[in-house]
């Protein structure tokens, strides 16, 4: 792989960026090599404010449950706002929100203070307290990031659910937490529609199903006419009146769970990720200061949503930690047209604009059918610094990224990382480093990855192997949620020598030291940078038991969205076809839109009689990957037990 083209930052960036050139990276890199536990240690002083500062940095006696800070006290709340308030930035925006329609409202750090205070003490008035689990499943909303920093002020820990998951994965998510309270609205909007909210929580709660919870807190967004449950459901506004926009905060211990996160893994079922308090803020304040480069007069653009890891970290609690001001959406970037984002931020003025690859190629689709939704018809002269997430960016899509949204003059920071890993993992630095397109290129200062064989020996640059992390990091994820077992053995496998494992895989320019990430190792798919676990999926397909005997679901390559969910199907009945099929195949997509959510839904779906076996029985996903590419079986098919049905598997619906 030639790594020749690279982009190097300008003078003018490397001269007034918080890292400055890769000098100033290699001496963080040195620091934290020199003195690891010294080098967060110092830095957790600098960003963080301590109640009770800490006297002890890592502890590790209990390795693989790594505790950072211990005896440390603080707040992520009184952090992230009253802190803000005392250095003088009361006045300043924190959030812009824009609506779906494009009204916008404005909300600066005493306001957002003062809201975040109210729902606090509403919150306590209800009975939450420190250690409860709330759930909150909310549209992108200023409420939706202050029910967020409520939770965190009061000591509960937050379990946000994204809208776009069913009422069966709704379910499973409170249950698993013990969630004592949800907080939704009765509708969302996105893209001129109403999409309910409250309905689905209602079928997700339905039957006593949740024990634990007790209180629904429902938001009004559109007025939209919802079904009430007496006793259980409360309207956010009558909630807040009468309280006092005063709300101490509570002071916790650093590893107390901030929040937990549910994410796909290689089984069925998915995790609860348990991050901590001072360690995930740590890097939180530090990857927002030095990956993106934040200062006090950027407008800074994260167009995640807050139900995923993304809209954590660099919406509710980076950019807030620094005092930024941001921008916080509600709608979708094709509506009204396929020109939002970039007639937003003309709008808005945005400096720092984060996004995904999946939507960046659907928008150069969309600018090559419609002129009029080009990039170059807009004014991103403020525009100083993109960034990309969620899957790899390949580099046409990176070139015209580069050249169309950031005008040649932008860097573009590729940031690799998890939900697990809380935030940056492998990253350029803005100022610093010289960027090559579909590369993340280098480790973050202090964060050790690496690339080793299946037994955690390093291999050399150039070859591809297993993406580690060797040392314990501060916003590491604690365990799984209600189980450490299947913590230890899905990240800290024994024979990897004790390195915390990806589940990617990746591979380190033979010249430059660049990591490429190569995709996952494991059976999750990435599909517009959602993770989806394939066993998710498999069991929602054959939990329609009156037509599915047997599903196995692969993933392929797609030009749009990255990887596209192919499932293999065999029927309790005769194999369709024609018309008959597509209506099956129909049937089939709104189960697992049901089950799962919409994001599961897979995009081909091929019948057979019997799925490739082996003479064992065993499923030969090799051979459904390569049929679901569409490429002709060259592999050895003489262990299959019934070669005949890849001719049927041949048409996708
Ligand atoms: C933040 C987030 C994590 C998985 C990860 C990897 C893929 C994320 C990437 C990337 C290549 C990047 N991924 N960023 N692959 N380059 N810049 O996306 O978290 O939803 O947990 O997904 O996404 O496969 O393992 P999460």
């Amino acid at each position: 792989m030639s790594q020749s083209k690279q982009y190097l930052p300008s003078a003018e960036w490397s001269a007034n960026a918080h890292v400055k050139g890769m000098d100033g990276y290699r001496a963080l890199v040195a620091e934290a090599e020199a003195d690891y536990e010294g080098f967060w240690a110092s830095r957790a002083r600098e960003l963080i404010s301590w109640q009770t500062p800490f006297t002890k940095v890592l502890n590790d006696s209990e390795a693989p449950f790594f505790k950072w800070f211990e005896d440390g006290r603080l707040n992520v709340s009184y952090n992230c706002l009253d802190r803000n308030v005392e250095r003088g930035l009361g006045d300043k925006t924190a959030l812009i929100f824009e609506a779906d329609n494009g009204d916008v409202t404005r909300v600066s750090y005493s306001e957002l203070l003062a809201k975040v205070s109210r729902l606090a003490n509403a919150l306590k008035a209800r009975g939450v307290k420190k250690g409860d689990r709330v759930v909150i499943y909310m549209p992108m909303s200023v409420e939706g990031v202050a029910a967020m920093q409520a939770c965190a002020r009061i000591g509960a820990t937050h379990s946000v659910v994204f809208g776009g998951f069913s009422a069966q994965s709704l379910r499973d998510r409170v249950q698993d937490a013990g969630a004592v309270m949800v907080i939704t609205a009765d509708e969302q909007l996105r893209g001129g529609k109403q999409l309910p909210l409250k309905s689905i929580v209602d079928e997700a709660l339905a039957d006593n199903s949740c024990p634990t919870l007790k209180d629904v807190i429902v938001y009004q967004r559109t007025g939209g006419s919802i079904a009430w449950v007496a006793g259980r459901d409360l309207w956010l506004h009558e909630l807040l009146e009468g309280q006092s926009s005063d709300c101490a905060p509570e002071w916790v211990e650093s590893e107390h769970p901030l929040f937990l996160l549910y994410t796909s893994g290689s089984t069925g079922k998915p995790k609860g990720v348990q991050h901590s308090t001072g360690g995930y803020l740590l890097h939180a304040a530090l990857t927002t200061k030095w990956t993106f480069d934040l200062k006090p007069d950027d407008v800074f653009w994260c167009t995640a949503d807050i139900g995923w890891v993304t809209g954590h970290t660099y919406i509710t609690y980076g950019p807030l930690a620094l005092g930024g001001t941001e921008i916080v959406f509600e709608g979708v970037p094709t509506y009204p047209d396929a020109g939002r984002f970039w007639q937003m931020i003309a709008k808005h003025k945005v400096t720092i604009f984060y996004t995904a690859p999946t939507a960046i190629r659907s928008l150069i689709k969309a600018a090559e059918t419609n002129e009029a939704v080009h990039p170059k018809n807009y004014d991103l002269s403020s525009l100083r610094l993109l960034g990309s997430v969620g899957e790899p960016i390949n580099p046409a899509a990176w070139e015209w990224y580069h050249q169309h949204v950031g005008g040649g003059r932008c860097p573009i920071v590729d940031t690799f990382w998890q939900t697990e890993t809380g935030g940056h993992m492998i990253t350029p630095l803005p100022g610093a480093t010289p960027l090559v397109p579909g590369s993340c290129t280098l480790p973050f200062p202090g964060i050790t990855t690496a690339i080793v064989d299946e037994l955690g020996n390093d291999v050399p640059n150039g070859q591809g192997g297993i993406l580690v992390v060797k040392k314990p990091w501060p916003s590491m994820i604690r365990t799984i949620w209600g189980d450490p077992e299947r913590f230890k053995k899905s990240y800290y496998p024994s024979e990897l020598k004790g390195y915390y494992l990806a589940g990617d895989g990746a591979i380190r320019d033979a010249e430059t030291g660049y990591f490429t990430i190569t995709g996952r190792i494991d059976d999750v798919l990435n599909v517009s940078g959602h993770r989806m676990g394939t066993m998710e999926i498999e069991s929602a397909l054959v939990s329609c038991t009156e037509l599915v005997a047997e599903a196995a679901v692969v993933g392929r390559p797609d030009d749009t969205t990255g990887e596209a969910i192919c499932a293999f199907v065999v029927l309790k009945r005769p194999r369709p076809s024609g018309d008959e099929a597509k209506a099956i195949a129909k049937q089939l997509r709104d189960h697992v839109a049901k089950e799962i959510g919409p994001i599961a839904k897979p995009k081909d779906i091929r019948f057979g009689d019997n799925l490739p076996k082996t003479r064992s029985g065993k499923i030969m996903r090799r051979l459904l990957r390569a049929v679901a590419k569409g490429e002709a079986v060259t592999q050895d098919t003489s262990t299959l037990e019934n070669p005949a049905i890849l001719d049927q598997l041949g048409q996708a619906y």
